[in-house]
């Protein structure tokens, strides 16, 4: 637990002692030999000024619903989880043929101030559209691959929604992850919905609300969902989920074997600005 943790859970402060300790007499001295005998002491515990914060509990949603995970001020979050969607045997088959035949490749992002860094996993797009995130884009690609275009179908079947593009992640052991992150780059417009689909191990998916403005990107006390996202399971985001909540596949310390998760999302040409750079 860090320090920061640790503190919120045990506020207050044991203060200044009751009675002054007695400076101890030269009798004291004599009494003692070798060590200073002081008086009893007692202390009194002062109230903290600040209310005790409670750090919330970790929920974990395991089974089949829909959830309002929070509401308001900018409106309804929504999660719904589709264990299931795809039957053992075709999602097994289908894991097989697109770990082989998509083309995995390694994306390089740029930090704030420029310095390179590879994806700790592997990508690849499809979209009429080019993709650009983390400062690097994914050039558009509508040649989707056949067992793509089935899923696509059935994915915006079952979630009632359209989509337009499809990201891949490979995520080839637990030492692969995505970081925290909200979908919420101007390219998907406002509120976007995005429906992901997993096939393979079993990976946590952690969400995490923004903070309150006055905690200043503190997320010590902020709500936390964890939902393990199995074989053939279909998640979809909706509502302000991108605006209100990040999300992330942290990397983990036992073995895990491989992971595809299919993003299915509505990408909206960006209006260029004069230097014919993208307006971010
Ligand atoms: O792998 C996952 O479940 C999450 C992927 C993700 O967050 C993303 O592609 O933005």
């Amino acid at each position: 637990m860090s320090d920061k943790r640790q503190r919120a859970r045990v506020q207050g402060s044991w203060a200044r002692p009751l009675h002054k300790p007695q400076q101890p007499t030269p009798q004291d001295v004599q009494s003692v030999s070798g060590s200073w005998k002081y008086g009893p002491r007692s202390f009194e515990f002062h109230q903290p000024a600040d209310p005790i914060r409670e750090i919330p509990a970790e929920k974990v949603i395991e089974n089949a619903a829909d959830f309002e995970i929070s509401q308001g001020p900018t409106g309804v979050s929504r999660l719904r989880l589709i264990p299931g969607f795809l039957q053992q045997e075709e999602a097994d088959w289908m894991f097989s043929k697109l770990l082989a035949e998509l083309p995995w490749s390694q994306k390089t992002n740029y930090r704030m101030m420029g310095d390179a860094y590879e994806e700790p996993r592997l990508t690849c797009w499809y979209g009429e559209l080019p993709y650009t995130y983390s400062r690097s884009t994914m050039q558009a690609n509508a040649q989707w691959h056949p067992v793509l275009t089935t899923l696509h179908l059935a994915v915006e079947k079952k979630s009632g929604h359209m989509f337009n593009s499809l990201l891949c992640n490979l995520y080839r052991d637990g030492k692969d992850s995505i970081g925290w992150h909200s979908d919420s780059e101007p390219s998907l417009g406002p509120q976007p919905i995005i429906a992901s689909l997993s096939l393979g191990d079993t990976r946590v998916f952690s969400l995490r609300k923004q903070p309150l403005p006055e905690d200043k990107g503190d997320y010590t006390y902020v709500e936390r969902i964890r939902i393990p996202l199995t074989h053939g399971t279909l998640l979809l985001m909706e509502g302000c989920t991108q605006m209100d909540w990040q999300h992330q596949v942290a990397k983990e310390y036992h073995d895990r074997g491989p992971r595809i998760n299919l993003t299915f999302r509505t990408i909206y040409p960006e209006p260029e600005c004069p230097s014919g750079r993208f307006v971010r």
